[in-house]
């Protein structure tokens, strides 16, 4: 019994589930230049701005949400809440003439980091399509 769920256990964990250094941002082992955070989300700075405001807001519990693309429906609350910290980030940077909102998922979306995260960019104009 107990080789069987060590067995299920191994099965279920996979590379993708192992902690990335936003979980090391999150328990601030790692210095952060962070514009909000609350409970669920945390939000900073990236440190390798695309535009003049380039913020990443991520969930500090990851729950398996290395990507969009493993989204489940327990996940809901959470992706909204990313969503309107995203609103509230915009907000707090002033970018009242509009800013963009990106998740980069898997490999062909040039996702880098496998734990959730949504980037603002602002305060120039975007482009489209993005590249
Ligand atoms: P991506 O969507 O997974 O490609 O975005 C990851 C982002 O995380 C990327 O823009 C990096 O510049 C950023 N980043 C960071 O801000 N701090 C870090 O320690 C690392 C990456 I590693």
């Amino acid at each position: 019994e107990k080789e069987a769920a060590l067995a299920a256990a191994a099965a279920a964990s996979t590379p993708l589930d192992s902690p990335t250094i936003f979980d090391k941002i999150v328990n601030k082992e790692i210095p952060a230049n962070v514009v909000y955070e609350d409970d669920k989300v945390l939000a900073f700075r990236d440190i390798n701005p695309q535009a003049p405001t380039h913020i990443l807001i991520i969930p500090k519990v990851k729950d398996g949400l290395s990507g969009l693309s493993k989204a489940e429906e327990r996940h809901c609350e959470v992706l909204g809440r990313l969503l309107y910290t995203a609103k509230l980030v915009a907000k707090q940077e002033g970018l009242e003439d509009g800013f963009r909102v990106v998740i980069n998922d898997g490999p062909a979306g040039c996702q880098s980091v496998y734990h959730i995260h949504v980037h603002v960019l602002g305060g120039r104009q975007m482009n489209w399509p993005p590249g």
